[in-house]
């Protein structure tokens, strides 16, 4: 193609792009629904293409950044504005280019050109395309969505994002916090959770966590407790996870540690999704309304879906299996049109001059507020209902900032808040390159920006005017600041101790143990179970004694049964308390099961024998789990189709050589799959032993694993030979073989909404 002819073509090329779009549109909002996952928004063809069109358009379930100006001005331009246009190659300049697979040579052997500017562009350009990852919270997704305010807040704050009926653009990254960038989505550890509201009156950021209470009370130890928890300095390892000795050397020293160890060690370390996790704005915040009167919250995110945890070893499975668990399940959800909701909650206390509620100390981030003294009212519902465009782009570039605040919410004086208003501003400087980085597309604000913040690097604002100081003359007097008839952002006058300096905590933080004990009284059976297995595994990974003793003598002040089986589990004496237990009211609101919940996005394996002659139950089954807004994936022993000759082909997703049970929240049977002909270690070790032909041991295996996490478990046909043969009790728990798929489904609907059997768990 020679320059002259782009605009014909280009013209041609759109049409074939807007068909793309229009095809897939209707294939998402037509009758047959998709499978998440799809690449790209085009299908691709076998041949290379040829003929130039411009790019394609991103997939139905993505958008960018909603284009604002640098400074916040709403853009006429379409969000396409900022990807890769027309057809033809480009240097970064836009110069058309004809080659970019060889080098400027002297003569097909080289040496290469000096003069090489494609090359040099080309190379230098990759070289830096790694920004240092978040020191903590590398590991992360994120959504866009919006935010409705349902209004009730609105006595409490003048913000304008929470006035009934407002609803404000969002977007929400989750992470892990110890791993690096590429660890495994699944380990145990704290969840982020970080949502941007673009508000009309400027970016509002609630940099919460899924956990309620934080390790530290004072923001001074963060620099030293996450040395403890991230690998040891020497080997860099053990990677993202908190067993080993560094971490509990660290929490069994500073024992204010212990509240959110605890957590850690129950099922919220290891969530099934992101989409089922609590989010905690963790500290308290004051909250202003229209006549200045104050009050103190704590801002809680309950997800629509319940809180629902993996089981250990799924979740160890998964770091191998699947490291990208969590992204992926959050990206398919959106994809396939389960959108995930939350509601924001604030508990409500008095702004009393002790900032205390009941015995409790407001400022003390160890601690939580137990529901059942100040319940959660709700104020608004989160909808995250768009996956990003370029992960770069916008997950890995936004820029959280705990000073975020927006008239009507303001900061106290916890000290952990205290030093993080300092160090979300630091960390953008390394991280982004400089002290523009709320001018990013994702970071910037959807209100006018005017400040006197001028120069710098990567400044895309082009500012006008000469005085950018205040008071000025020469430019008019601009900007101005803002009077009683504009809602300008008000620092709580709030009086502060008249004291001296001191390098000291309150009296107040002194109690460590006492909310950990509550916690772990507020836990069901089995909770409490799996909490006393993390343990053991987490100390069994130390390798000094010393800490294990230690850490032994914490649990003594937790509780004496727990303590007493973790050291069994180690080998060691049960040490006796150091401090009275007390006679904690257990909290119900803090144990995540006995309940039911929507099973939107959940996942469905369908076991196809080969050689079943009739698919209607399949298909019946398969069109049941979309019509639940739950993912149907179709595991037979090869990949394609398979085919009846009555009805549709039905599609295969999983053959016995990529599935594994945990990425399936129940699993279906249209009979007992024999063994394939590649059901053999030498073919794919997990088969074990050779097979007898009866089973296939893939099949074998994936029951055996989805009864032992207990999942759901139904079928028709054959099925009953296959759970025999994998091993499971007769009469089992939780599995359903009827002789009718849709009553089949209808069960394990029913079973999914309780999230697992729990009745498999030994109490
Ligand atoms: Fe953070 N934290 N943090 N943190 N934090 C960061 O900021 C820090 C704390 C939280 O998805 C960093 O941009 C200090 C509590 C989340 O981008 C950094 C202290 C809570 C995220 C930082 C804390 C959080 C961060 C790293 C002790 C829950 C990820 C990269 C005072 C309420 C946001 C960045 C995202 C990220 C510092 C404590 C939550 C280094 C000094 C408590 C969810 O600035």
């Amino acid at each position: 193609m020679t320059q002259q002819e782009p605009t014909g073509i280009i013209g041609k090329a759109k049409d074939a792009a807007a068909e793309v779009v229009d095809e897939i549109s209707s294939a998402v909002s037509g009758a047959a629904p998709l499978i998440p996952g799809t690449p790209g928004s085009g299908t691709p063809t076998v041949a290379e293409p040829t003929e130039p069109h411009d790019p394609l358009p991103p997939k139905p379930a993505q958008h960018g950044p909603v284009p604002h100006s640098p400074t916040g001005a709403p853009s006429a331009d379409d969000e396409l504005a900022a990807a890769q246009q027309g057809a033809y190659l480009t240097t970064a300049t836009g110069v058309p280019l004809r080659e970019t697979d060889h080098s400027l040579k002297a003569g097909p052997r080289g040496p290469v050109l000096l003069q090489d500017h494609h090359l040099r562009e080309k190379i230098m350009h990759f070289d830096h395309e790694r920004i240092p990852e978040r020191v903590v919270h590398a590991r992360g997704a994120a959504a866009h969505g919006v935010f409705r305010s349902n209004g009730a807040a609105t006595t409490l704050t003048r913000a304008a994002f929470l006035a009934d009926g407002a609803t404000t653009p969002v977007f929400t990254r989750f992470s892990t916090v110890l791993g690096s960038r590429g660890s495994a989505d699944t380990v145990r550890d704290t969840r982020g959770f970080a949502v941007k509201f673009y508000t009309t009156e400027g970016n509002f950021d609630l940099v919460g966590n899924n956990i309620p209470v934080f390790f530290i009370q004072d923001a001074i130890k963060f620099p030293d407790v996450i040395h403890a928890g991230k690998p040891h300095p020497d080997t860099e390892i053990p990677q993202a996870q908190s067993a080993h000795d560094t971490f509990w050397d660290f929490v069994s020293l500073h024992t204010e540690g212990q509240h959110h160890a605890i957590w850690n060690m129950s099922d919220r370390g290891i969530p099934r999704s992101y989409r089922m996790m609590e989010g905690f704005g963790v500290h308290t915040f004051r909250l202003v309304n229209a006549g200045g009167e104050t009050t103190l919250v704590k801002f809680h995110w309950k997800p629509r879906l319940g809180v629902h945890s993996l089981t250990w070893e799924e979740a160890q499975i998964a770091a191998g299996v699947d490291p990208d668990f969590h992204r992926r399940d959050l990206a398919d959800a959106i994809e396939s049109g389960a959108h995930p909701e939350w509601d924001l909650g604030v508990q409500v206390f008095p702004d009393t001059a002790d900032q205390m509620f009941e015995g409790i100390d407001l400022l003390d981030s160890t601690k939580l507020v137990p529901e059942e003294l100040a319940p959660v009212q709700v104020i608004g519902t989160m909808t995250l209902n768009a996956n990003p465009g370029n992960y770069f782009a916008e997950t890995e570039q936004v820029a959280f900032h705990a000073g975020h605040f927006v008239p009507g919410i303001d900061a106290t004086d916890d000290p952990l808040f205290q030093g993080r208003l300092f160090s979300y501003l630091d960390t953008q400087l390394s991280r982004l390159g400089g002290p523009n980085f709320n001018q990013i597309p994702i970071n910037r604000p959807h209100a006018p920006v005017n400040d006197m913040l001028r120069d710098g690097l990567h400044q895309d604002a082009v500012h006008t005017g000469i005085a950018p100081y205040k008071p000025n003359s020469l430019d008019g007097g601009c900007p101005f600041l803002a009077g009683e008839d504009v809602s300008a952002f008000i620092d709580v006058p709030q009086p502060v101790e008249a004291s001296s300096k001191v390098r000291e905590a309150p009296a107040s933080y002194d109690d460590h143990f006492s909310q950990a004990r509550l916690f772990y009284l507020s836990l069901s059976p089995v909770e409490q179970a799996h909490v006393k297995q993390s343990y053991a595994f987490e100390l069994g990974k130390c390798y000094e004694q010393a800490i294990k003793e230690r850490q032994l003598v914490a649990l003594a002040n937790i509780d004496a049964d727990l303590c007493q089986k973790v050291a069994d589990a180690l080998g060691l004496p049960a040490p006796e308390p150091t401090i009275p237990l007390g006679d904690e009211v257990p909290s119900p609101a803090l144990s995540q099961i006995g309940d039911t919940w929507p099973i939107d996005g959940r996942m469905i394996g369908i076991v196809v024998p080969d050689g079943v002659d009739d698919l209607s139950g399949v298909r019946e089954v398969r069109d049941a789990v979309f019509a639940a807004k739950m993912v149907p994936l179709v595991i037979a022993s090869h990949g394609g189709v398979l085919e009846d000759g009555h009805g549709d082909p039905v599609a295969v997703q999983r053959t016995w050589v990529t599935v594994r049970s945990i990425e399936l929240d129940a699993v279906v049977l249209a009979g007992a799959p024999i063994a394939a002909p590649d059901a053999d270690p030498s073919a794919d070790a997990k088969a074990g032993a050779p097979s007898d032909g009866v089973l296939d041991p893939r099949a074998a295996l994936l029951l055996s694993e989805a009864y032992r996490h207990a999942k759901a478990i139904g079928g028709w046909g054959d099925t009953v030979s296959a759970l025999e043969t994998s091993g499971l009790p007769a009469a089992p728990e939780g599995v359903y073989v009827g002789d009718d798929a849709g009553d089949v489904i209808a069960h394990l609907v029913t079973l999914l909404g309780s999230h697992r059997v729990w009745e498999r768990f030994p109490a």
